[in-house]
């Protein structure tokens, strides 16, 4: 059966502190996504960007940001909105939804569509935790919370646009973390959801850590949203990203995940996340977004 993608840009820069990543959804289309995704049994539509006002058409009398809450949280709120309508739609039309970021405070609205209607586990691939609240965030950048959001943590409890109430945190896996704040550090140990360090991919592999986390993730659930930063990777093999942690995974070992992903066969909604081609080297980063996408999706070699 021919498998029916919809492609979702989410040109969002409101999340973090580095500007660029806006231009992440055209670079990504740029390095040759549907080309790239274009197996026998893929048909690609291509639902355009969501529309995002530009930092400089914003009124001038408008809130300012603070550090120390959630800078911009009406304006990632407005998309997230709109993004989380659309992948609803999507999963309801039997279509997967390709999300394109965008910085990772997207990830909200992905979320919260892939599991309107269904159980949902998560996979996040990220150096970082992204687990910090409003009350908990050294820097206020809304790319810092979209797990925590997600799940109702500290603030979020009250903000019912950016729950997931069809995910349950036992089914959360975070796999590749090299980069918590003290607070954000303490949240994750507190709550049921599961963590893999680099160091556990040191002593295990990437194939038996992708191996549990998908399990946690499958565990009961309808299917996976998967979210992929690519600061998830080494900065050598992924240099178009704001916030470059080093010491991440390989390339082999992201493509090693994410086939294990395709196979396992219960992906339902997929996100390529902080792409930054103002500070990416001749768009590798998008290229590799591509790539991993593609394996994602069940690309194979033979
Ligand atoms: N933990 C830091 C903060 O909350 C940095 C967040 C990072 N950036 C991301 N997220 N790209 O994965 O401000
Ligand atoms: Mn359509
Ligand atoms: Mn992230
Ligand atoms: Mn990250």
């Amino acid at each position: 059966m021919t498998e029916r993608i919809r492609i979702i840009g989410a040109p969002l820069d409101y999340g973090a502190d580095r500007r660029g990543v806006d231009m992440g959804p055209s670079a990504i289309r740029y390095a040759g996504l549907a080309e790239g995704l274009a197996t026998g049994d893929v048909e690609c539509l291509d639902h355009g960007d969501l529309s995002v006002p530009r930092a400089e058409e914003r009124d001038p009398d408008a809130e300012q940001p603070r550090a120390g809450s959630a800078k911009f949280l009406k304006e990632v709120r407005d998309v997230c909105e709109r993004l989380s309508r659309s992948v609803a739609e999507a999963c309801a039309a039997g279509e997967f939804p390709l999300v394109l970021g965008g910085d990772h405070s997207i990830a909200i609205g992905s979320i919260q569509g892939s599991s309107r209607d269904a159980d949902v586990g998560v996979l996040w691939f990220d150096a970082h935790g992204d687990f910090n609240t409003p009350e908990t965030s050294p820097s206020g950048n809304v790319h810092g919370m979209p797990m925590a959001a997600a799940l109702g943590h500290g603030s979020f409890v009250d903000t019912p646009w950016a729950n997931a109430p069809g995910v349950d945190p036992e089914n959360v896996a975070l796999v590749g973390l090299r980069s918590l704040d003290e607070e954000e550090r303490l949240a994750i140990r507190d709550s049921p959801v599961t963590a893999y360090t680099m160091s556990d991919i040191d002593e295990r592999g990437i194939t038996a850590v992708t191996e549990d986390a998908l399990a946690v993730a499958g565990d009961d659930t309808d299917g996976i949203h998967a979210s992929l930063d690519l600061d998830w990777l080494d900065p050598k093999e992924a240099p178009g990203v704001g916030t470059p942690v080093r010491g991440g995974v390989t390339y082999r070992e992201a493509h090693a995940a994410l086939e294990m992903v395709a196979r396992e066969g219960s992906l339902r909604s997929l996100e390529v996340v902080e792409v930054n081609p103002i500070l990416d080297t001749e768009n590798e980063t998008a290229s590799l977004a591509v790539e991993l996408a593609a394996s994602a999706l069940g690309k194979r070699i033979l």
